[in-house]
């Protein structure tokens, strides 16, 4: 960003270890290999940037509507009653509960795509599952890429057969070590072993029909730095497991002769005379220390696509190779967008999977970071991302398990998530948590239409004279580029271009100093006029049950009653929040489809627009919306004179409600398709 107000974006594409120096008026670069791909993007403004960006990246993953609802996990629960029983917990609650999650304790001795047999045995979790899905819920699982090394277990075995793993410099597979122990590392760099990767996880959802995967791990993260060495196989696999079983069948298997031959061959490419990616001349700061670089994960001289790329270039890019595998296997399997989040990515990655920002802690200084990570994320091309709600390590508070819920329910992926040496953190746990729970999850579910069609409109393809609409949430700056004060803001955001939440992220704050961008805006609760023409900090009060939310005028958000499940809000009528600017002018827009097809042709777009007192909705697209609920109200705030009647298509609406307090009307007692044009006229 300039004074000016005019953004510009440089991107190098480049996959190998780079110490990055951000200087006062520079940016300095040190790769250690690979391509020197230069992009620079000229906005001029700052969605602009980051739309020019995602044409070279490719555009973020259109999700599913109900990865939009609200999800609860938690590593550690230790059975399938216990699943039940957090279930039926939000819902006696009242909390909307859209997804629950499992952590790797449900597999059997942590081993991918199987079931431990006594806490999480089939016939209950299938019962659990028909259950949830009969409830308009889903149920998402992990999946860790290590494979672990044990004869008869299919996942291995296959991978074997088909030449799958990643591979060691001598063209042994590479032994790492994760959960179950020793394993080895699907190389989703050869495409050739995504069919493999399908396989498996068509044969898990024949034991489990899941509706998502969460790919963790996926660094690669390794316990042991670089290749693990296997002669203390029989010491780790007993003390992780006790199996004698396992230990004796976690021997290195060498691969067939033909295959040794071929790695030969080929070659990595990028292999120089006298150059030793184990220990390459430069180090970069590796772990803030200039650790080496296997610390953890691979040998650099790991070999992926049968020896044509080293560990040393390809590193960076598994969990975006993951995802793509991924992506894929549950498109093919489902017929229907996937839902993923994935732990590691690069650029490219938000075309096929979301994003958690990892392991933070119950802190509130890691509740501030949650937002610059969130709006990082929109700029990287990655829109479906959200941290860890009331924090991963340490136990929570109420306090700050609060103000968690009134950011994170705005997260555009919203998941409660915490690890097992702390204590239990569902939203039903403390009252005062639960009450605040309902109320901000209820507004965010009341607000899905608007969550979605900014995904849509992040996904789409547009043309350059279009408004660029690349992120789903943004910083102030994006929406006010000449507005230097909005610069440094990371503790208030936009969701879309309208509606700005402005949480407390300290502890023991009960007011908030909130900046107000040029422009009229409005209180989210009482409706009025907060700030007729902003550019100032005013600081407002914001106790423990109060997220502040203002509305920009000049907006028209698409509403729908909230329900307890994304299912059950997308049967309730659509209501429109018509926000007037100074000169009574608004406009907004909302993309409809069924929320899960792959192909998207099927669809309505309905473009709003309110000048004065008129409100038109005209349609484009293919008439989905003929099958979809009703506008059955609509709030017009910022009026400058009393509203006595008005009119839908020249019929008269019987609920007006004029309020002369805050200058709004809400006009009700009607329904008009979305399907089709109308106006509404009021007088
Ligand atoms: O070594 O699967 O970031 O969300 O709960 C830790 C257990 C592995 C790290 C993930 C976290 C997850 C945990 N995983």
């Amino acid at each position: 960003m300039r004074p000016s107000g005019l953004a510009h974006g440089v991107f190098l594409r480049n996959s190998n270890g780079i110490d990055v120096v951000l200087g006062s008026n520079s940016l300095l670069y040190r790769t250690i290999g690979g391509v020197l791909d230069f992009y620079f993007f000229l906005g001029p403004h700052p969605e602009g940037v980051v739309q020019q960006y995602q044409e070279v990246i490719g555009r973020p993953h259109m999700p599913p509507y109900w990865s939009l609802g609200f999800h609860n996990c938690r590593y550690g629960y230790p059975n399938v009653e216990t699943l039940e029983k957090v279930v039926a917990n939000y819902s006696s609650a009242m909390i909307p509960l859209e997804t629950m999650w499992t952590d790797i304790d449900y597999m059997d001795q942590y081993r991918d795509f199987t079931l431990d047999p006594n806490n999480f045995p089939q016939d209950k979790m299938n019962a659990f599952l028909d259950n949830l899905h009969s409830n308009g819920q889903h149920y998402v699982v992990i999946v860790d890429p290590g494979i672990a090394i044990m004869k008869g277990y299919p996942p291995y075995d296959q991978g074997l057969e088909e030449n799958a793993f990643i591979k060691d410099k001598n063209g042994n597979v590479f032994i790492g070590r994760v959960w179950p122990g020793y394993t080895a590392f699907t190389d989703f760099m050869n495409f050739d072993t995504h069919s493999y990767w399908q396989d498996q996880i068509a044969s898990f959802l024949q034991l489990l029909p899941v509706d998502g995967l969460w790919i963790d791990m996926n660094e690669i993260s390794n316990f042991c730095s670089g290749a693990c060495s296997t002669e203390s196989a029989d010491g780790v696999n007993t003390a992780i497991h006790g199996s004698e079983q396992r230990v004796k069948n976690s021997q290195p298997t060498r691969l067939k002769s033909k295959t040794r031959t071929r790695l030969r061959r080929s070659g990595t490419g990028n292999r120089r005379v006298g150059f030793d990616p184990t220990n390459p001349p430069y180090s970069i700061n590796n772990f803030g220390n200039k650790a080496p670089l296997n610390t953890k994960t691979l040998d650099m001289d790991a070999l992926h696509m049968n020896g044509a790329a080293l560990e040393y270039n390809a590193h960076n890019t598994f969990g975006l190779s993951e995802a793509i595998a991924t992506n894929k296997a549950l498109e093919n399997l489902k017929k229907k967008r996937s839902f993923i989040i994935s732990r590691s990515t690069f650029p490219g990655s938000g075309s096929h999977t979301g994003h958690w920002t990892g392991d933070n802690h119950a802190t509130f200084d890691d509740l501030e970071h949650s937002i610059i990570g969130m709006l990082n994320f929109q700029l990287f091309g990655i829109p479906l991302v959200g941290s860890d709600i009331c924090g991963f390590h340490d136990s929570t508070t109420v306090e700050l398990c609060t103000r968690w819920i009134e950011v994170g329910a705005f997260y555009p992926f919203s998941r409660d998530h915490n690890d097992n040496q702390s204590h239990p953190q569902e939203l039903y746990r403390w009252p005062e948590v639960a009450t605040v729970a309902r109320k901000v999850l209820s507004i965010r579910y009341s607000i899905l239409p608007l969550y979605y069609t900014l995904f849509y409109k992040a996904h789409t393809p547009v043309t350059m004279t279009t408004p660029p609409a690349a992120t789903v949430t943004r910083p102030l700056f994006f929406e006010f580029p000449s507005d230097v004060n909005t610069f440094g803001i990371h503790t208030q955001f936009l969701i879309g271009p309208a509606i700005m939440i402005s949480p407390v992220s300290t502890q023991g704050a009960t007011t908030k100093n909130v900046y107000f961008p040029r422009a009229r805006w409005f209180d989210w609760y009482n409706q009025s006029v907060a700030m007729e023409k902003g550019g100032e900090m005013v600081n407002l009060p914001a106790p423990l049950d109060h997220v502040l939310i203002h509305i920009r005028g000049g907006y028209i958000i698409p509403m729908q009653e909230p329900g307890m499940t994304t299912v059950a809000s997308r049967k309730n009528p659509f209501s429109l929040l018509v926000a007037l600017d100074e000169t009574g002018s608004a406009s907004g827009d909302v993309y409809l489809d069924d929320g899960e097809s792959l192909d998207m042709s099927n669809y309505t777009f309905v473009n709003f627009s309110c000048s004065k007192s008129s409100l038109t909705g005209s349609v484009s697209g293919t008439g989905w919306a003929k099958s979809s609920p009703p506008l059955s109200s609509v709030t017009v705030l910022g009026l400058d004179g009393a509203v006595s009647k008005a009119t839908l298509n020249g019929q008269s609406i019987s609920n007006v409600h004029y309020n002369s307090t805050t200058q709004s009307v809400l006009l009700s007692g009607f329904q008009t398709s979305l399907a089709s044009d109308f106006t509404i006229i009021w007088e």
